[in-house]
Protein backbone atom coordinates (compact mmCIF):
# COMPACT_ATOMS: atom_id res chain seq x y z
CA UNK A 1 0.00 0.00 0.00
CA UNK A 2 3.07 2.26 -0.38
CA UNK A 3 2.65 5.13 -2.25
CA UNK A 4 4.12 7.27 -5.23
CA UNK A 5 5.19 10.97 -6.02
CA UNK A 6 5.42 12.06 -9.18
CA UNK A 7 6.34 15.61 -10.00
CA UNK A 8 6.63 17.58 -13.25
CA UNK A 9 9.62 19.70 -13.71
CA UNK A 10 9.45 22.94 -15.74
CA UNK A 11 6.85 24.86 -13.60
CA UNK A 12 6.56 22.79 -10.83
CA UNK A 13 10.35 22.11 -9.61
CA UNK A 14 11.85 25.06 -11.37
CA UNK A 15 10.82 27.74 -14.09
CA UNK A 16 12.28 26.75 -17.30
CA UNK A 17 9.56 28.30 -19.17
CA UNK A 18 11.12 31.67 -18.90
CA UNK A 19 14.05 30.16 -21.07
CA UNK A 20 11.93 27.91 -23.30
CA UNK A 21 10.18 31.57 -23.95
CA UNK A 22 13.21 33.28 -24.86
CA UNK A 23 14.02 30.74 -27.10
CA UNK A 24 11.05 30.04 -28.99
CA UNK A 25 10.91 34.00 -29.26
CA UNK A 26 14.39 34.27 -30.50
CA UNK A 27 13.62 31.66 -33.77
CA UNK A 28 10.28 33.48 -34.00
CA UNK A 29 12.17 36.90 -34.40
CA UNK A 30 14.61 35.14 -37.08
CA UNK A 31 11.74 34.20 -38.78
CA UNK A 32 10.29 37.79 -38.82
CA UNK A 33 6.94 37.64 -35.93
CA UNK A 34 6.30 38.02 -32.84
CA UNK A 35 6.28 35.94 -29.83
CA UNK A 36 4.14 36.74 -26.64
CA UNK A 37 4.49 35.47 -22.98
CA UNK A 38 0.56 34.68 -23.88
CA UNK A 39 0.73 32.16 -26.73
CA UNK A 40 3.90 31.09 -24.12
CA UNK A 41 1.15 30.10 -21.86
CA UNK A 42 0.07 27.16 -24.72
CA UNK A 43 3.74 25.80 -25.13
CA UNK A 44 3.76 24.68 -21.14
CA UNK A 45 3.92 20.87 -20.74
CA UNK A 46 3.78 20.56 -24.69
CA UNK A 47 6.83 18.44 -26.77
CA UNK A 48 9.44 20.64 -28.15
CA UNK A 49 8.08 18.69 -31.73
CA UNK A 50 4.31 20.07 -30.88
CA UNK A 51 5.68 23.64 -29.47
CA UNK A 52 7.10 24.06 -32.90
CA UNK A 53 4.34 22.93 -34.94
CA UNK A 54 2.33 25.86 -32.26
CA UNK A 55 4.87 28.33 -33.46
CA UNK A 56 4.88 27.95 -37.30
CA UNK A 57 1.25 28.01 -36.82
CA UNK A 58 1.30 31.38 -35.12
CA UNK A 59 3.80 32.73 -37.74
CA UNK A 60 1.94 31.46 -40.86
CA UNK A 61 5.29 29.49 -41.99
CA UNK A 62 4.66 26.39 -44.09
CA UNK A 63 8.38 24.60 -43.45
CA UNK A 64 9.78 21.33 -45.68
CA UNK A 65 10.47 18.45 -42.76
CA UNK A 66 14.20 19.42 -43.76
CA UNK A 67 13.78 23.16 -42.40
CA UNK A 68 11.62 21.87 -39.55
CA UNK A 69 14.69 19.72 -38.18
CA UNK A 70 16.69 22.18 -38.65
CA UNK A 71 14.98 24.63 -36.60
CA UNK A 72 14.21 21.96 -33.75
CA UNK A 73 17.92 21.94 -33.13
CA UNK A 74 18.36 25.47 -33.31
CA UNK A 75 15.92 26.03 -30.67
CA UNK A 76 17.33 23.46 -28.31
CA UNK A 77 20.65 24.57 -28.58
CA UNK A 78 19.58 28.44 -27.73
CA UNK A 79 17.98 26.65 -24.59
CA UNK A 80 20.66 24.87 -23.70
CA UNK A 81 22.81 27.81 -24.07
CA UNK A 82 20.03 30.04 -21.52
CA UNK A 83 20.20 26.85 -19.42
CA UNK A 84 23.63 26.58 -19.04
CA UNK A 85 24.18 29.06 -15.85
CA UNK A 86 20.88 27.74 -14.10
CA UNK A 87 21.40 26.61 -9.98
CA UNK A 88 19.99 25.97 -6.62
CA UNK A 89 18.70 29.49 -6.72
CA UNK A 90 16.19 28.53 -9.41
CA UNK A 91 14.27 25.79 -7.58
CA UNK A 92 11.11 27.00 -6.84
CA UNK A 93 10.22 27.94 -3.26
CA UNK A 94 9.66 25.06 -0.71
CA UNK A 95 10.30 22.12 -3.23
CA UNK A 96 13.02 21.14 -1.38
CA UNK A 97 11.80 21.21 1.84
CA UNK A 98 8.67 18.11 0.44
CA UNK A 99 11.56 16.48 -1.66
CA UNK A 100 13.38 15.78 1.55
CA UNK A 101 10.68 15.19 3.74
CA UNK A 102 9.51 12.02 1.27
CA UNK A 103 13.53 11.49 1.11
CA UNK A 104 12.93 10.85 4.92
CA UNK A 105 10.37 8.78 4.68
CA UNK A 106 11.67 6.27 2.22
CA UNK A 107 8.81 7.51 0.01
CA UNK A 108 9.28 6.52 -3.59
CA UNK A 109 9.85 9.68 -5.89
CA UNK A 110 10.15 10.23 -9.82
CA UNK A 111 10.35 12.99 -12.36
CA UNK A 112 7.61 12.95 -15.03
CA UNK A 113 8.32 15.51 -17.19
CA UNK A 114 8.03 16.49 -21.65
CA UNK A 115 11.42 17.46 -21.68
CA UNK A 116 14.26 15.83 -22.82
CA UNK A 117 16.75 18.17 -20.61
CA UNK A 118 15.18 17.07 -17.59
CA UNK A 119 17.98 15.12 -16.35
CA UNK A 120 20.72 17.43 -16.82
CA UNK A 121 18.68 20.10 -15.16
CA UNK A 122 17.83 18.58 -12.11
CA UNK A 123 21.87 17.67 -11.77
CA UNK A 124 22.39 21.60 -12.41
CA UNK A 125 19.80 22.39 -9.38
CA UNK A 126 21.19 19.84 -7.51
CA UNK A 127 18.30 18.04 -6.81
CA UNK A 128 18.99 14.56 -8.86
CA UNK A 129 19.60 12.52 -5.97
CA UNK A 130 16.01 12.80 -4.66
CA UNK A 131 15.03 11.09 -7.86
CA UNK A 132 14.46 7.28 -7.92
CA UNK A 133 13.41 7.56 -11.53
CA UNK A 134 13.28 9.64 -14.06
CA UNK A 135 10.88 9.65 -16.95
CA UNK A 136 11.17 12.30 -19.02
CA UNK A 137 10.35 13.25 -23.33
CA UNK A 138 13.14 10.68 -23.94
CA UNK A 139 10.96 7.77 -22.64
CA UNK A 140 8.16 8.27 -23.80
CA UNK A 141 5.88 8.50 -27.40
CA UNK A 142 2.79 9.83 -26.41
CA UNK A 143 2.27 13.22 -25.15
CA UNK A 144 -0.06 14.55 -22.36
CA UNK A 145 -2.90 14.29 -21.91
CA UNK A 146 -1.98 10.98 -22.65
CA UNK A 147 -1.09 8.53 -19.03
CA UNK A 148 1.69 7.42 -20.45
CA UNK A 149 4.66 9.33 -19.02
CA UNK A 150 3.15 9.13 -15.12
CA UNK A 151 1.74 5.57 -15.97
CA UNK A 152 5.45 4.64 -16.41
CA UNK A 153 6.64 6.85 -13.90
CA UNK A 154 4.70 4.04 -11.41
CA UNK A 155 5.86 1.05 -13.51
CA UNK A 156 9.31 2.30 -12.62
CA UNK A 157 8.92 3.14 -8.92
CA UNK A 158 6.63 -0.29 -8.85
CA UNK A 159 3.89 1.87 -7.03
CA UNK A 160 0.05 1.41 -8.05
CA UNK A 161 -1.12 4.22 -10.30
CA UNK A 162 -3.86 5.04 -7.70
CA UNK A 163 -1.47 5.37 -5.01
CA UNK A 164 0.71 7.70 -7.00
CA UNK A 165 0.26 11.42 -5.92
CA UNK A 166 1.40 13.96 -9.08
CA UNK A 167 2.32 17.59 -9.06
CA UNK A 168 1.22 18.82 -12.68
CA UNK A 169 1.03 23.08 -13.49
CA UNK A 170 -0.09 22.18 -17.22
CA UNK A 171 -3.76 21.23 -17.56
CA UNK A 172 -2.69 18.72 -19.89
CA UNK A 173 -0.68 17.16 -17.02
CA UNK A 174 -3.53 17.17 -14.72
CA UNK A 175 -5.64 15.34 -17.25
CA UNK A 176 -2.60 12.56 -17.87
CA UNK A 177 -2.89 12.24 -13.85
CA UNK A 178 -6.62 12.05 -13.62
CA UNK A 179 -6.60 9.39 -16.71
CA UNK A 180 -4.25 7.22 -15.07
CA UNK A 181 -5.96 7.13 -11.88
CA UNK A 182 -3.73 9.04 -10.02
CA UNK A 183 -3.94 11.76 -7.12
CA UNK A 184 -3.66 15.04 -9.38
CA UNK A 185 -2.00 18.41 -7.37
CA UNK A 186 -2.26 21.26 -9.22
CA UNK A 187 0.27 23.64 -9.24
CA UNK A 188 -0.91 27.41 -10.16
CA UNK A 189 -3.85 28.98 -11.04
CA UNK A 190 -6.83 27.24 -9.59
CA UNK A 191 -9.18 28.36 -11.99
CA UNK A 192 -6.99 26.89 -14.93
CA UNK A 193 -6.34 23.90 -13.20
CA UNK A 194 -9.77 23.39 -11.60
CA UNK A 195 -9.94 19.34 -13.02
CA UNK A 196 -7.12 18.77 -9.91
CA UNK A 197 -7.82 16.96 -7.52
CA UNK A 198 -6.28 19.32 -4.93
CA UNK A 199 -5.27 22.92 -5.63
CA UNK A 200 -2.18 25.11 -4.81
CA UNK A 201 -0.22 28.18 -5.99
CA UNK A 202 2.99 27.10 -5.13
CA UNK A 203 4.62 24.70 -2.67
CA UNK A 204 4.63 27.09 0.17
CA UNK A 205 1.17 26.65 0.53
CA UNK A 206 1.65 22.70 1.53
CA UNK A 207 2.21 21.74 5.03
CA UNK A 208 4.26 18.38 5.94
CA UNK A 209 0.79 17.51 6.88
CA UNK A 210 -0.85 17.27 4.19
CA UNK A 211 2.27 15.21 2.03
CA UNK A 212 2.48 13.01 4.90
CA UNK A 213 -1.58 12.34 4.63
CA UNK A 214 -1.33 11.79 1.13
CA UNK A 215 1.79 9.62 1.86
CA UNK A 216 -0.11 7.47 4.16
CA UNK A 217 2.27 7.87 6.87
P1 LIG B 1 12.51 20.06 -24.18
P2 LIG B 1 7.44 19.79 -18.35
C1 LIG B 1 7.99 20.76 -20.79
O1 LIG B 1 8.40 20.49 -19.47
C2 LIG B 1 7.86 22.28 -20.97
O2 LIG B 1 6.81 22.78 -20.14
C3 LIG B 1 7.55 22.59 -22.41
O3 LIG B 1 7.43 23.97 -22.60
C4 LIG B 1 8.67 22.02 -23.29
O4 LIG B 1 8.41 22.25 -24.65
C5 LIG B 1 8.78 20.50 -23.03
O5 LIG B 1 9.04 20.29 -21.65
C6 LIG B 1 9.88 19.86 -23.85
O6 LIG B 1 11.12 20.34 -23.41
O7 LIG B 1 12.55 20.92 -25.39
O8 LIG B 1 13.53 20.43 -23.13
O9 LIG B 1 12.55 18.60 -24.51
O10 LIG B 1 6.50 20.85 -17.89
O11 LIG B 1 6.76 18.58 -18.95
O12 LIG B 1 8.44 19.41 -17.30
MG1 LIG C 1 5.12 21.69 -16.45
Amino acid sequence: NTSGFIFDLDGVIVDTAKYHYLAWKKLANELGFEFTHEQNELFKGVSRKKCLEILLDIGGINATQEQFDVWMVEKNEDYLRYIEEMDASEILPDVPKVLQFLKEHNVPVALGSASKNARPILEKVGLLHYFDSIVDGNNVTKAKPDPEVFLLAAEKLNVLPKNCIVFEDAVAGIQAANIANMVSIGIGDENVLSEADFNFNDFTEINLGFIQELAKL
